[in-house]
């Protein structure tokens, strides 16, 4: 009998550095000795598919420096990116191609634009992975790779495996991430998801989460966990009988080591039973695309469930029942007037949205803005893909002077020290501590303390703000104290990126791409 060769590959995953903005959390990661944010899940994901016998390293280069050695060393490099990491992965790419190492491309920025990559990615992995694993396997063992493995249609994520977190240095990371669900049902004309994870929501089962939520327990992580679904809520029902039931029950029974945070829509607002269980279960923070207090706006934009809600009632109910909601607004819609910086400014500030994150319409491929916009004849190329370099591939219907220099005046005064301590102290005073066992305070924790007194309280522009929300909420509301620091902390990088932005030259400049 002939035994079957045994084949090893060597595999180098590289996760391209993407810039410092709002999402970077760059400037607060210092504060508690972290590289990056969020790891490359994407990637991670996909190493689950590969054989075990497989050599595999990963490079995250949000934390880390991609050595030649390290290319030289692999006989396939695997890249994976969004659109803000389009530099960065044209730089990896033409290093590889230069050392003769073939790159096998996949995530939303090789599914959107692959004509970008032609002259210089090898193989590229259009769409979702989990049904052309096998055969990319196969074809790499047999070195007989096709040029294109695209998925045109959506899985099934009910058979996904767990991410392979052991290629990960967990340390360098503020946070976790786990994917519940992919797809979105709403149909939002600037939003890609349709087109990358499509209408109908997808959902794993609740032994597969529980069984994700166990291997990071069992690899030794705590705190917090990122949901990085389009839409969380996607299937209400089945987060409310299946899946919140048993992450309770597993966070009870392990005394609630992980916090909880993700993505969802406006009408997670109109369900008290979903919203305390996602609070007992350990959820303290939502991320809504609330856009624009403006109805022509949200009307032109097709973000009906919006127009469907009374935004600022919504937003004040999740706050108590123990969420912060953190929220995308765009301005650049055609119906947007001048007035409408001076109206997202009163709205964010009145609400209490403490973590706003603001950005110029922009249209992405794969988003029916992107077509009309097209057929219009008003897109400048593509997006950038950084929500804060006042960058934008539409020819607005503004005057573009005007709407750049709006757009960076609210983000400055958003982010001033007294009008961010102004909401932040807004916020605070109507967000429902839940009444769960706390994760216990780690020494990173306690040193970001002690970092912030120094840098914030002493050094700090924000000095005044900084000390009188902290007395404020130790008198007042001693349950918020650890939260008053974290956003302080939060609020110094939101500073450091709005001051970037207000000193780039762009003065009425678009995307020149
Ligand atoms: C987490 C996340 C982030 C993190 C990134 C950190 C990190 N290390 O991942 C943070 C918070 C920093 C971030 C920021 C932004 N993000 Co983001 N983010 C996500 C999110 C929610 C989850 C990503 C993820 O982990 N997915 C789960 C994995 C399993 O899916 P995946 O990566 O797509 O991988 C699958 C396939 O693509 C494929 N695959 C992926 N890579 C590879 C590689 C190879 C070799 C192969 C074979 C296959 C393969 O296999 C996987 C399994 O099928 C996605 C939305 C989503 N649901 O995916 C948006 C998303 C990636 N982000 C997006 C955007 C636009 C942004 C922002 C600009 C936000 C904004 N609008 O303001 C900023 C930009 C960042 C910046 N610094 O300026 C877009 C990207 C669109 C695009 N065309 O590139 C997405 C798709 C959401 C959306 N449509 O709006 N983001
Ligand atoms: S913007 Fe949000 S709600 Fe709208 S389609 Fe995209 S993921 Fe869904």
């Amino acid at each position: 009998m002939k035994l079957k060769e045994v084949i090893c590959l060597k595999i180098l995953m590289v996760y391209p550095s993407y810039p410092n903005t709002f999402w970077s959390f760059k400037y607060a990661l210092k504060f508690i000795s972290k590289r990056a944010a969020l790891p490359p899940l994407g990637l991670l994901t996909v190493a689950s598919y590969l054989p075990e016998t497989w050599d595999l390293k990963l490079i995250d280069m949000n934390c880390e420096k991609l050595n030649d050695n390290d290319i030289k060393n692999a006989d396939y490099v695997f890249v994976s990116a969004m659109t803000v990491q389009r530099e960065s992965s044209i730089d990896v790419i033409k290093r590889c191609n230069s050392l003769g190492i073939p790159v096998i491309a996949g995530g939303p920025l090789f599914t959107m634009e692959p004509d970008t990559f032609n002259e210089i990615v090898d193989y590229f992995m259009l769409g979702e992975a989990e049904d052309l694993m096998d055969e990319l396997v196969k074809d790499m063992e047999a070195h007989k790779l096709k040029r294109y493995y695209v998925q045109t249609s959506f899985c099934d994520i009910g058979k996904t495996p767990i991410p392979r977190w052991n290629l990960l240095k967990l340390k360098w990371y503020a946070s976790m991430s786990i994917q519940y669900s992919r797809g979105c049902p709403y149909n939002c004309e600037f939003c890609d998801i349709g087109a990358l994870s499509g209408r109908v929501p997808r959902q794993k089962n609740a032994k597969q989460i529980i069984g994700e939520i166990q291997s990071l327990y069992d690899v030794g992580w705590r705190k917090s966990i990122f949901f990085v679904d389009d839409n969380f809520i996607g299937n209400k029902s089945k987060l409310k009988k299946e899946v919140l039931p048993a992450i309770i029950e597993w966070q009870k029974t392990h005394k609630y080591p992980f916090t909880f945070y993700t993505e969802v829509s406006i009408d997670f607002s109109d369900d008290d039973e979903l919203m305390k269980l996602m609070s007992e279960s350990g959820f303290d923070r939502v991320f809504v695309g609330i856009e624009t207090p403006d109805s022509e706006s949200l009307k032109e934009a097709n973000k009906y469930q919006n127009m469907k809600h009374d935004l600022e009632k919504s937003i004040l109910k999740i706050q108590s029942f123990g969420f912060e909601v953190q929220g995308g607004f765009i301005v650049g819609f055609d119906s947007d007037m001048p007035t409408i910086f001076k109206r997202q400014f009163d709205f964010i500030q009145n609400n209490g949205v403490v973590t706003a994150m603001v950005g110029l319409l922009n249209a992405p491929r794969g988003s029916q803005l992107y077509e009309k916009l097209r057929s219009e004849n008003r897109l400048l190329g593509e997006m950038t893909g950084d929500n804060v370099d006042a960058m934008t591939n539409i020819i607005p219907k503004m005057d573009p002077k005007v709407l750049v220099n709006g757009y960076k005046s609210l983000v400055d005064l958003l982010y001033d020290p007294k009008n961010y301590y102004k909401r932040l102290k807004e916020f605070l005073s109507v967000y429902k501590v839940p009444n769960l066992p706390k994760p216990r305070t780690s020494i990173p924790e306690i040193g970001a303390f002690l970092k912030s007194i120094f840098l914030l309280g002493i050094f700090g522009k924000e000095r005044k703000e900084y000390w009188k929300i902290l007395t404020w909420s130790l008198f007042k509301k001693p349950k918020v104290f650890s939260k008053a620091v974290t956003f302080a902390i939060y609020g110094y990088h939101f500073r450091k990126v709005a001051e970037k932005l207000s000193k780039s030259p762009r003065k009425g400049r678009l995307s020149e791409t």
